[in-house]
């Protein structure tokens, strides 16, 4: 790759980094790294959510999360100052109407990684599996997030 190649490159990601911080509405303060953000494994299964680590720094988030469990489950990232375990639960399920959800992978297979990214500030996020299953004859409805899929996350400055 030639250095003039690489100017390209370098100039081009900053200009992504610029129109990404205008698109979320934020004033852009500094870009951090190079541009690529943090990444962080999850493990889901029944009934837990694993992350690598609780902490990150605020930025580019991309959250790799593998189902290793034994049916399909869900990812979301909620910001919320409630404790993890208080959420607004209507129907046996969050309501996610009623919190902000920082970024959400539908439902995904046994086996399979979903990628989803967010840009997240500073503040104390919970990671959830909000899969409602039951309501099959005397069988009541019930959450993951209640049967204990849910797992407390930090976005520090
Ligand atoms: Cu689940």
């Amino acid at each position: 790759m030639t250095s003039h190649h690489m100017k390209g490159l370098f100039v081009l990601k900053i200009f992504a980094c610029i129109v990404g911080a205008m698109g979320a509405g934020l004033l852009l303060v500094s870009c951090g790294g190079d541009g690529s953000g943090t990444s962080v494994k999850v493990g889901e299964a029944e009934w837990k959510i694993t992350p690598e680590v609780s902490q990150v720094k605020q930025g580019k988030i991309t959250f790799n999360v593998t189902n290793s469990g034994t049916e399909p489950h869900e990812f979301l990232v909620i910001k919320t100052d409630l404790a993890p375990s208080a959420l607004p639960v209507e129907d046996n399920e969050v309501n996610e109407d009623k919190v902000e959800v920082a970024a959400n992978v539908e439902p995904f297979p046994v086996g399979q990684t979903a990628k989803v990214t967010a840009k997240l500030s500073p503040g104390t996020y919970v990671l959830i599996c909000n899969v409602k299953e039951g309501g099959v004859g005397s069988v009541p409805f019930v959450s993951h997030y209640q049967k204990g899929m849910w797992t407390a996350f930090t976005v520090t400055q």
